[in-house]
């Protein structure tokens, strides 16, 4: 560190010059990635109220309030309007939020164990490893669904919970979140639903006609909801979301904080301080886009989706893993063969891709900074690219 402050201008340059290696979202590079530009208000209302801390709710009563309406109003869109939640930095959090709850829900069981399916998140092994919780991973069949009778026959007298994904993160795909319910029916089993990255989406693309399988509230044996609003809410990151059927959770397992400037209060978080202004921005996403915002937004994702999945038809070597229920797209070889080539040859080009080894498939986020001419140039290089190393 100097000793002598800079001046304003001078650091601006050394910025730009130090982060014009970072890839935007609007050069169309962005194919692989589940965050995307926020709305130009919500960063405006981000910034205004950046310093707004949540980790003392009584300081902030009013930010604290408007965080409950907006989980009631999100309750709304998943099918219970009576639910309780917070913003979290991400679905990683929210996720092991879930789990820890699950965990302390069953103080009998001395060994607790999660069943989830192998598409599930990365998160669940992180939080399966801070709880010390055994993780049991259902295989999936030849169509990437879960195999629900391997999923059963994992369930056990240590199972505390159980996990549903909408919207897996390698094809975006929805488990049978009704019939993985029944497995638990009558049990004492906390059940959670993985939509990161669906919750966003599947709202949505109900009300514009899609089939979408039941997947939230709506399935009364679901107890929780992971939704992220920094992926396809388009809020800021750092925002994520938990959202709990039964109130009465947060009295048995929340923890409590008794110093506090404002006074004490019952919470699950992992972080004292709390950002504010990422909540903030998302209640003003909801109110300005509303419903039929988000729906336009959706259906543009999925119209671009489809064009992807065209293209990509018409290329010989490669074909799309599985049809997309989201806008997601995975594609693979024909023949069998490694996508690692063709994904290092497509990031030579600037294409920026997410890889799945253990599903061959390279992955493709429609998100809406991904604009038909974007994918229409890409697919012209996958063409090229697909001849030139004969798949
Ligand atoms: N659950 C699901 C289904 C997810 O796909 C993800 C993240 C999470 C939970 C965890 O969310 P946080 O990352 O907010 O903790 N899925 C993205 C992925 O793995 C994360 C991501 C986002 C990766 C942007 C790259 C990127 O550029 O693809």
């Amino acid at each position: 560190m100097q000793e002598e402050g800079l001046e304003k201008r001078e650091i601006l340059e050394l910025l730009d010059k130090k982060l014009e290696k970072d890839f935007s979202y609007d050069s169309g590079s962005i194919l692989g990635s589940m965050c995307t530009e926020p709305l130009d208000l919500a960063k405006e209302i981000y910034l205004k109220y950046i310093s707004k801390n949540l980790g003392d709710p009584g300081l902030f009563l009013g930010t604290a309030e408007l965080e409950e309406e907006l989980v009631l109003e999100i309750g709304d869109l998943f099918g219970n309007n009576n639910i309780i939640g917070a913003f979290t930095t991400g679905g990683s959090e929210a996720n092991l939020i879930a789990m820890r709850i699950a965990r302390n829900l069953r103080p009998d069981i001395k060994k607790p164990e999660i069943v989830v399916p192998a598409s599930a998140h990365l998160s669940f092994d992180k939080a399966a490893d801070f709880l010390n919780l055994k993780l049991r991973k259902a295989k999936l069949l030849e169509n990437y669904q879960v195999d629900l009778d391997h999923f059963e026959s994992l369930i056990n007298k240590n199972t505390c919970a159980i996990v549903g994904v909408a919207g897996t993160t390698s094809l975006g795909l929805v488990d049978p979140i009704e019939k993985i319910g029944k497995l638990i029916e009558g049990k004492d089993i906390f059940f959670h639903i993985d939509a990161a990255f669906g919750g966003f989406v599947l709202p949505f693309l109900k009300r514009l006609g899609y089939k979408v399988p039941s997947w939230d509230f709506s399935v009364n044996t679901v107890d929780s909801i992971t939704a992220d609003p920094h992926k396809m809410g388009l809020g800021v990151i750092p925002s994520g979301g938990y959202f709990i059927k039964d109130a009465s959770i947060l009295q048995r397992t929340g923890f409590e904080i008794p110093y506090l400037a404002g006074g004490s209060f019952k919470h699950f978080h992992i972080v004292g301080t709390r950002p504010g202004g990422p909540i903030i921005a998302f209640w003003v996403i909801l109110k300005y886009l509303g419903i039929n915002g988000f729906k336009e937004i959706v259906k543009k994702c999925m119209e671009n989706t489809e064009y992807l999945v065209q293209r990509i038809s018409e290329i010989q070597g490669v074909k799309i893993a599985t049809n997309p229920v989201l806008n997601i797209v995975g594609i693979t070889t024909e023949n069998g063969d490694s996508v690692c080539e063709l994904e290092q040859a497509l990031r030579k080009n600037l294409w920026m891709l997410g890889k799945f080894n253990d599903l061959n498939l390279i992955r493709i986020v429609v998100m809406p900074h991904v604009k038909r001419q974007h994918l229409s140039r890409f697919a012209d290089d996958l063409e090229k690219i697909v001849k030139k190393l004969k798949l």
